[in-house]
Parts: C-alpha cells; structure tokens; sequence
C-alpha cells in the first residue's frame, strides 16, 4: 500500500483511500459471481469460492497499483499534501502565538487568496530582478552602438588613408616613369658590382631603402609610407604563388609574364654574369598592371637591352618563404647565424627567404643586375629589413648595435663594423652602418606595422 510515513493529513487520506479501494473491490459479491457462472459454482463450490476471492484480490491490488502510480508518479500527491499539512501546522500555531501575517491561517481562508499572498512577493522580486538585468542589457547594447559607430567612423578613416596612398603610388609611378632609365639602372650595376653581401648586406639594403624613401617623397611627392611584402602569408595559405593578391592587375603589382613575348639576345651567355642566368626564368612581359608598359634598360645578366618588365613566377622555392623559415631565421642567438639564416646563396648552399623571393617572381627579378627595375624589389627588401628589425626586437639591448660578417666575399676582407661605410655610388652620400641601425632615429625615422 502506500508511503506509511508522512504527515497525519496524509496518513487520514491514506487511510481514506484504502477503505474507497477495499470497498470497490468488494462491491462485486460471490453472489454476483455465482450469477454470472451459475453452473460452475452449482458443480463445485469450493474451487468457485477460491476463483471469485482471486479475482477480488487481482482487482484490488490493481487499483493500487493504478492509484499508486496516479499519486506518486503523475501527481506527487503525498508530498502536496504533507506540504499543505505543514502550512496549515504553521500557520495555526502561528495564531496560537498571536501573530497574524497576510497568510496567517484563518478558518475561512480562502485558497486562492493564501496561493497570492505567498506567490506575489516572490514573484514581484522576480520583476524587479528581471527590470534591472533588461536596464543592464539596454545600457550594454547602447555602449555597443556607441562603440560600432566608433569603429565603423574609424574603418571609413582608415579607408579613405588607403584610398589617398593607392592615389599616392599613383602619382609617384607617373615621376618614376619619368625618371631616365638609364640613369636608374646604370646606377644600379655600378653599386651592385660593388656591393658585397657578406655583413653588410643587411645594413645597405636598409641604406637603400632609406635613400628610396627620401627619393620618391622629394622626387616623386609621395606622401605614404613604404609598402613591404609579407609572402610569407601567401607562402602558407597559396598552392600558386602566381594566385597573391600582390600580382593583382588592379590593386597590386601586375601579373605573371605572358609567355611567348619575350626572348633572351642572342649574345646573352657571353657577358660575365655575377649570378648565372637561368634561361627558363624569362618567360615573358608583363601585360596587366601599372608597369605592363614599363621599359627596362638593363638585363639579361648586365647587357643593355630595352625590354619590357619579364616575370615567371613559380613555385619552386615557395618552402623557403614560409612562416617556418622566418622563424629559423628570427630564432638564431647571433647576428651572424640570422644574416646567413635569410641571405641564402651564396652564402649557403640552399636557397633562403632573400635569393628565394627573387627566384620565385623570376625574369628581371631574379637577374642581380636588374632586379631593383622591377617595383617588388622595394617591397622585397622591406620585408627582408621588416624581419631584421624584428629579430633586433627581441633582445635590442643586445642586438639593436649588433654587426658582424666579412667585408667581402674574398680576401682581402675585413670584418664590418658600425664604422663601416655603406658606399651609394653617385645616388647618395655614404652611410656608417651606426647610422642604419636603429630605425626608430634619424635619417631612418621609420617603423613597421
Ligand atoms: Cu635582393
């Protein structure tokens, strides 16, 4: 039967309902059974008497089963019960006591209004809690229009400053167009003749980038800062490097050379080439893009022919430029270890981020004596000048003033020093590698970002 514990009002009702099921199960009579099978109780009487008092008690544990599941499962009626019972205990003794409360038991109480006086309070805290975190909620959402519209002004700002330096490089092509070629380039091969990568590799290409600033804002009246390459985000994530945004014919740099457009002279072989001239390289002129009509006067090797802007972009030195090899370089404790760990050939044997971005846009980027006539040299040796100052970063105490390496590749060599002078040829006055180092000063004056 039932939970025998409980409150007493359970235990009446209990009672109660165990007197409502023994009766209905013994409503139905032997007589009523004898009545409806007349002849079985006629032929035996005994075995009849035991049948009918199986089937009154199959029916009364039924009912109990049936009320059980219908109290307990369904309707949780013992714990409702013993909980009024509880209520009304309180509430009488609290009347006993004299004290009398909005839900102190009267005789006449009434359900509905002991119900209100119980859920009311409650449930008006309810609204007070909820009005307070819905006034929270309005003042955070007005902070986050006040903080979108913030962000949405400064985008548009920061826009139209993209917008004003496309204008800028804009500009500053149409003077670079204007600037003899032959003044450029000849320029060119008599530094890059006399240029010797070891030691003072890094410190003249900073040198370079600094005269090139100073040039293209005096000369050219840029205003923008000084664009760099990341490849190694295109390394990572492109199959083809062909696919960067940096070739964009509309945004970026123009594209791949057009193959079938461009031949090597003849009389290619035959002028001594500091860095030898890979005939598979050139596979044509650049057709889209701002410098599709650019001529170059130097190249192949160091001949002086015209030609168009030869690219050949490839993939085949694309591990050199990934985000790994930055890290191998930038890792390295010495000055010494990160130049080699970056120049690659022929400081080493395998190719490295410098010769491997040259290699891979290919045609007169990968020549040495024209390289710097097509627009991503810059945006090469900033990159590569990015990646210095930020291996000087990590330890400048240490390494803001650190320089090592050979003077040249062959003796007689000395080792550089800050003292060293950075030699610009007839395009600038000599830099003491001192003077390049920290770009945060004069005449640097630069940062990245
Ligand atoms: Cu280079």
């Amino acid at each position: 039967m039932f939970n025998q514990s409980g409150s007493r009002r359970w235990t009446h009702f209990r009672s109660a309902l165990q007197l409502a099921v023994q009766r209905s199960a013994h409503k139905w009579t032997f007589e009523d059974f004898a009545e409806c099978f007349p002849l079985y109780v006629e032929e035996d009487k005994n075995s009849a008497s035991a049948t009918f008092n199986s089937i009154s008690d199959y029916i009364e544990a039924q009912n109990i089963r049936d009320l059980d599941k219908l109290f307990k499962e369904d309707y949780n009626v013992q714990e409702s019960i013993d909980i009024l019972h509880k209520i009304v205990q309180d509430a009488k003794e609290r009347k006993a006591r004299g004290e009398v409360r909005k839900d102190a038991w009267r005789e006449n109480l009434n359900p509905r209004t002991s119900v209100c006086a119980k859920t009311i309070p409650v449930l008006e805290k309810d609204v007070a809690r909820l009005k307070k975190q819905l006034e929270e909620a309005e003042e955070l959402n007005q902070e986050l229009q006040r903080q979108l519209q913030e962000v949405t002004g400064e985008t548009d700002e920061v826009n139209q400053q993209a917008l004003d330096i496309v204008r800028q490089l804009d500009l500053a092509c149409e003077e670079w167009q204007k600037i003899p070629q032959e003044e450029i380039e000849g320029w060119t091969v008599e530094n890059l003749e006399s240029l010797k990568p070891p030691g003072q590799f890094l410190p003249w290409h900073r040198g370079l980038l600094i005269i090139y600033e100073r040039f293209i804002r005096n000369e050219c009246h840029y205003k923008g800062p000084i664009p760099y390459w990341d490849w190694s985000k295109d390394a990572d994530r492109l199959t083809h490097m062909a696919n960067s945004s940096i070739f964009d014919p509309a945004t970026g740099f123009g594209g791949d050379g057009v193959a079938g457009t461009y031949s090597l002279p003849e009389n290619y072989t035959l002028v001594p080439s500091r860095v030898p001239i890979n005939p598979y390289a050139w596979k044509g002129c650049v057709k889209d893009g701002p410098f599709a009509a650019h001529p170059i006067v130097l190249g192949p090797g160091k001949l002086v022919t015209k030609h168009c802007l030869v690219r050949d972009i490839n993939d085949t030195y694309k591990e050199y430029l990934t985000t790994n090899a930055v890290r191998n370089a930038t890792i390295q404790p010495s000055f010494e270890l990160f130049r080699i760990e970056l120049e690659g050939r022929p400081v080493t044997p395998t190719p490295k981020m410098h010769d491997a971005a040259h290699v891979l846009v290919g045609g007169d980027m990968s020549n040495f004596y024209s390289s710097v006539a097509d627009p991503l040299f810059i945006l090469h040796h900033a990159n590569l000048d990015r990646i210095w100052w930020v291996w000087q970063q990590i330890k400048p105490a240490k390494r803001l003033y650190e320089i090592t390496g050979r003077s040249t590749v062959a003796p007689p060599y000395t080792d550089v020093t800050l003292d060293f002078d950075l030699d610009f040829g007839a395009l600038a006055p000599s830099l003491k590698i001192r003077q390049v180092m920290n770009i945060h000063e004069a005449p640097a004056c630069y940062t990245y970002v």
